[in-house]
C-alpha cells in the first residue's frame, strides 16, 4: 500500500509539471476571455506566447496581440504588433518583442468569421 501511495504521489506531480508554464496570465473583455502562458519566463527581447480564447464564439477568429508601452520622460512610446497564429481549437501562438524591461499593456484584438470585434486587455511586467 505504501509503494502504491508513492506511485499515486509521483503521477499526480509528474501531471502537474506536465501543465506548468513559467508564464500565465487572463487578458479580459467584455465576450471572451484569452488565456496566455508561456514555457519560458518573459524577457527582454522575442517571447513566443500560447493564447488560448474561452469562447466558443471566438475560436475561429483571427487574432492580432498588440503590445506597447507608453511614453515616459526620457523614453518614446514603443508598440510591437504581431499576427497570431491559428493552431485550431482557439489555441494560438505568437512572438512579441519587449524591448525593454517594465511594465507592457497587452491588446489582444479578435476578428471572429461573425459577429463584432473584441479587445481583450492585461499587461505584463519583466
Ligand atoms: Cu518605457
Amino acid at each position: 500500500m505504501k509503494t502504491f501511495t508513492k506511485i499515486l504521489i509521483i503521477a499526480l506531480l509528474g501531471s502537474s509539471l506536465l501543465y506548468s508554464a513559467a508564464f500565465e496570465k487572463v487578458a479580459k473583455s467584455r465576450a471572451t476571455q484569452v488565456m496566455l502562458s508561456s514555457e519560458k519566463p518573459l524577457s527582454t527581447g522575442n517571447n513566443t506566447i500560447n493564447l488560448e480564447v474561452g469562447h466558443e464564439n471566438y475560436k475561429d477568429s483571427a487574432m492580432s496581440v498588440k503590445v506597447f508601452m507608453p511614453a515616459m520622460p526620457g523614453m518614446p512610446y514603443m508598440e510591437s504588433v504581431s499576427e497570431a497564429t491559428s493552431l485550431g481549437n482557439g489555441k494560438f501562438t505568437t512572438n512579441i518583442n519587449l524591448s525593454m524591461g517594465g511594465t507592457w499593456q497587452v491588446h489582444i484584438f479578435l476578428t471572429p468569421k461573425t459577429g463584432k470585434k473584441v479587445r481583450a486587455k492585461t499587461s505584463i511586467n519583466i
